[in-house]
């Protein structure tokens, strides 16, 4: 495809593109309304999706010569011309899958003309059955405190307390002389925290000045936890950790912060707070491969993160549709699978527009992560996602590939042959190279190696992975393949000092070694505990509970995706981790995570939409005992959280 430069001259043809599903035939219409200018022959529309046209499809008016995934090139059908006022029709009976949402239609298009200059197409969110209307984002439930609950604003809610009184709250918190040096850190990381929070309302905790001071003490508490004393408008707060102190001072901000916002709610003058995480690890994943986020959006992320006592993120850095992380010695990587366009190695898609767009992070903007988490006390812990999902790896570096695979295995989101080949010498070096950055920029315990998702057959047309696999084996097997993959991985992870996090898939055709090793199970509740009964350590992101990326609720006009079923905030609050588990099991259980894959975040404003307060549902799950959950609590409190917006 050559490169062509998009054409907004004046005289250009003025387009807009309408997208109808049609339920009892599975089939899609697509219709490009010419609204003036010249007429057109000889073009071709380019259309990315959530959908896929099926190989199998049948398409009328139009004939379908190119595509990759959700990336489509429609030609005009020969010697049509569309005159302004007409439209062109193109209908195709078979997708990938069905429907459910107008998320699920055309997200860009635009129109590549006989001499390959590209005009622009305005996409109308997708209709179903003819039925258009306005989409639907209602707003999260919320309701008054209920009158059995301490009226103060702690989101997750914490284990024991019993407070009385209202203390002043017009005076900001400040420190008390004489504290413990981790004291003193997590006090200025809280102020700092609360003033890029909310930067319009009044000191929460202030560095100096008049203001209620906190006493601290270092106490023996368990790993995270606090205890806070009021006692006739003093504050003791105790903790034995910086995370504790961390913890404690979130929890005081939080309180004042409410008190201030909400008649109902105060800061005590009296009383006791004991506070401590039900599980080590409560996590928020992000797939910054299909959209790219910038450094100051994740940075405002991670500020919300901390607000909700969560302390780890998962950065999921590379996919099919784009690699985000510089590796010097594979300067192709980022040169060319960073970036989608016309003239790109990867077209548009999921959204992308025919200008180059995308990104990646550097050295230095990992390290500004890495140093703003680690002040909030969060983990960032890299994923880079492999065999599988390596589409624009192997497109951007092909010597990875045998030379004499034959056939083609697609994925499921059908991209062909995707999978790093265990079998090519090249395919080790490379990741030599990947972990040793990782080592470098990270200081995680654990190492993401992705591991979801291989497609079946995989491998099967490369003579070397089959002879690897009879070397091996005595048989040619993906999975057996895949686990001696991800054995191998681990082995270089533990070389590095470095524990191994993957997807549940990795337990397939053998598994991986499992000390050291950590699970995450997002299948179904139901699949965390037979990890466990394997003897992995798991963490428990089900779809249908902590996929921040389904849709509220099941109206078409409602954004998102549901595969999984539907995500009710209240969903995502009522689930119960490891309630199904036999008691033998449940030290396995090492926590839970929300999961945020981004195919349909291009939309403006839906990642804040979808995000935000379920986010702060699973943090409750993640931290709070269940006894002390209270739906109608949380939804009293949760618009009182911050938000950050993707920018
Ligand atoms: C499944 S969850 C995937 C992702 C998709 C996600 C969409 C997982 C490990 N793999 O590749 O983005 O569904 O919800």
């Amino acid at each position: 495809m050559t490169a062509a430069i998009p054409l907004d001259a004046p005289g250009a043809p003025e387009l807009r593109l309408r997208a109808d599903w049609n339920m009892a035939d599975q089939a899609i219409t697509l219709r490009l309304l010419h609204e003036g200018g010249p007429a057109i022959e000889g073009a071709r529309l380019a259309l990315t999706s959530l959908f896929r046209i099926h190989p199998d499809c049948r398409i009328e008016g139009g004939e379908l010569v190119r595509q990759l995934s959700n990336f489509h090139l429609i030609a005009q059908p020969q010697g049509a011309r569309l005159e302004p006022g007409q439209s062109w029709t193109v209908r195709a009976d078979r997708l990938s899958h069905v429907l459910r949402h107008f998320t699920y239609g055309p997200k860009s298009a635009f129109l590549m003309l006989a001499d390959d200059a590209v005009v622009p197409v305005a996409v109308e969110p997708m209709t179903v059955d003819g039925v258009a209307g306005a989409p639907n984002w209602p707003a999260a439930p919320t309701g008054p405190m209920p009158p059995d609950e301490a009226p103060v604003a702690i989101v997750p809610a914490p284990l024991e307390i019993q407070i009385s009184g209202k203390a002043d709250i017009h005076l900001p918190l400040v420190l008390a002389g004489g504290v413990a040096q981790e004291a003193q850190d997590a006090f200025s990381a809280v102020a700092d925290l609360a003033a890029r929070l909310f930067p319009q309302t009044a000191p929460l905790l202030a560095q100096g000045g008049e203001g209620r001071p906190v006493e601290c003490a270092l106490a023996a508490t368990e790993a995270e936890g606090y205890s806070i004393r009021f006692a006739d408008g003093r504050v003791l707060l105790s903790a034995g950790d910086g995370a504790g102190f961390r913890h404690g001072f979130i929890t005081l901000a939080q309180m004042l912060r409410g008190a201030r916002e909400s008649e109902d709610l105060v800061f005590p003058s009296n009383g006791t707070i004991h506070d401590r995480p039900r599980f080590g690890w409560r996590g928020m994943h992000l797939d910054v491969a299909r959209q790219f986020y910038e450094v100051g959006d994740l940075l405002d992320l991670l500020d919300c993160l901390a607000w909700n006592k969560l302390n780890r993120f998962h950065l999921h850095l590379n996919d099919d549709e784009g690699w985000r992380l510089d590796i010097p010695a594979y300067p192709e990587l980022v040169a060319k699978a960073a970036w989608r366009g016309i003239g790109e190695l990867l077209p548009p898609l999921l959204g992308s527009g025919p200008e180059r767009s995308g990104g990646f992070y550097s050295g230095y903007d990992i390290g500004r992560l890495v140093a703003h988490a680690e002040r909030l006390g969060i983990e960032i812990v890299p994923e880079i996602d492999i065999p599988g999902h390596c589409h624009c790896v192997l497109e951007a570096l092909p010597q990875l590939r045998d030379p004499a695979e034959t056939g083609i295995y697609r994925s499921v989101q059908y991209f062909p042959n995707n999978a790093l080949n265990p079998a090519m010498e090249e395919t080790w070096t490379l990741l030599g190279a990947v972990f040793d950055r990782l080592m470098e920029l990270f200081p995680a315990s654990y190492i993401h190696a992705g591991a979801d998702e291989v497609a079946e057959g995989a491998w099967m047309g490369s003579p070397k992975a089959r002879a690897l696999s009879r070397d091996l084996f005595g048989r040619e097997d993906t999975f057996a393949l895949q686990s001696w993959f991800l054995k191998k991985v681990q082995a270089m992870l533990r070389e590095r000092g470095r524990n191994t996090a993957v997807w549940e898939e990795a337990a397939l055709g053998g598994g991986l070694d499992t000390e050291g090793s950590l699970l995450m199970a997002w299948k179904e509740s139901k699949s965390g505990r037979a990890l466990a009964e394997k003897g992995y350590d798991v963490v428990l992101a089900p779809a249908e509970a902590c996929y921040l990326d389904m849709a509220l609720c099941a109206d078409w006009l409602a954004p998102g995706a549901s595969w999984a079923g539907t995500v009710r905030l209240e969903d995502a609050y009522r689930y119960e981790p490891g309630s199904d588990w036999p008691e033998r099991t449940r030290d396995r259980l090492k926590g839970v995570q929300a999961c945020l894959w981004s195919e349909n975040m291009a939309l403006a404003g839906l990642f804040s939409y979808l995000v935000y307060p379920r986010l702060s549902a699973v943090a409750e799950v993640a931290w709070s005992a269940p006894g002390r959950r209270n739906y109608a609590r949380f939804c009293a409190l949760h618009p009182l959280m911050p938000r950050s917006a993707k920018r």
